[in-house]
């Protein structure tokens, strides 16, 4: 969690100073959704992501230097710098890919775990997607298909209370997990500022796909910590949508000074010292690789339906 709190704030920098491109989407408040669901998994569990993705890779064991070197738009990044931060994909620890099209992600981690029921391979696939994209259509077509073919996936809704620049009640309604009910699958509310109940639930929820039970949603609840996009002060001018006391109140639900209360002290600065070090060498790996030459504009690239 510490991991992705410090490499995000290194990206936020990079990008505030223009030496990485924009349109990052940052995951501040919700670490402890990525690190206690991927947690449980297998190396060769799939991961499906949003446009919020970098915690989903780095949870999932990707290389922090190569994710940097993406989010920069460098050749040593997993995309060889040709996906960036909405596009970002690490097939090599399983993450099959961000997403910039809200929803997506629902439709690819049915579909991935269709393959591993007809390749008869045991491999779950989690699907992250944000409580917004809960509202598009994909969302009830991918859990009755699930539902209906017991497919090895785990829905897992990250409900940050914002949609964009919008709060979540004005434009979602009811709750989220018990959708699912509607559809035979469980569902279930996890407080996704504690890492260990996040751990919890979606062990039992990873366990359950895995020995044929069948999809399950979690509606993980956290409080997004952060912009919807970095720099979106300079066009939403006054953050009207967020209050200063809300900001002061949502503190509280940092789940990384939670966790930091349960752990001594020493382990907590050995971990700090750590990760320091591992964020500036990424970001001196992002700096150190070049761009990608012009002539490789059309190679590494897959485009459906094209000539
Ligand atoms: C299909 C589609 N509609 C709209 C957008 C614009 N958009 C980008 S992020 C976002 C908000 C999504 O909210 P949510 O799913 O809750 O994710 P969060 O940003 O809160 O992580 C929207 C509407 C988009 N990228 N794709």
């Amino acid at each position: 969690m510490y991991l992705i709190r410090r490499f995000e704030e290194a990206v936020s920098e990079a990008v505030r100073f223009a030496r990485a491109p924009g349109f990052v989407h940052l995951y501040v408040g919700q670490e402890a959704i990525a690190v206690g669901v991927c947690a449980g998994l297998k190396s060769d569990d799939y991961v499906t992501s949003s446009h919020r993705a970098d915690g989903h890779l780095l949870a999932k064991g990707a290389d922090p230097r190569r994710v940097m070197a993406e989010l920069y738009g460098r050749v040593d990044g997993y995309c060889r710098g040709k996906g960036g931060s909405m596009q970002l994909a690490a097939a090599e620890v399983g993450v099959l890919g961000a997403n910039g099209i809200v929803g997506a992600s629902l439709p690819m981690a049915t579909g991935a775990a269709l393959s591993a029921r007809v390749q008869e391979v045991p491999r779950v696939v989690v699907c992250f997607f944000g409580e917004g994209a809960s509202n598009r259509g994909e969302f009830g077509e991918c859990l009755n298909l699930a539902s209906i073919w017991k497919l090895p996936v785990v829905f897992v809704c990250e409900n940050n209370g914002f949609t964009e620049f919008t709060r979540a009640e004005e434009v979602t309604a009811g709750s989220i997990a018990s959708r699912a009910a509607g559809y035979d699958v469980p569902g279930v509310v996890v407080d996704g500022t504690d890492v260990r109940a996040v751990y919890a639930a979606a062990g039992e929820a990873v366990d359950r796909a895995r020995d044929g039970g069948g999809p399950s949603l979690l509606e993980c609840q956290a409080w997004r910590l952060c912009g919807h996009e970095e720099g979106e002060e300079a066009y939403i001018g006054d953050w009207s949508y967020r209050s200063e006391e809300e900001w002061q109140q949502a503190s509280i639900l940092d789940p990384i000074i939670k966790f930091r209360r349960m752990i001594d002290e020493d382990s907590a600065a050995g971990i700090e010292e750590r990760v320091k070090q591992v964020v500036e060498a990424a970001v001196r790996f992002a700096e150190g690789s070049p761009y990608p030459e012009p002539d490789d504009a059309f190679t590494d690239i897959y485009a459906p339906g094209g000539d």
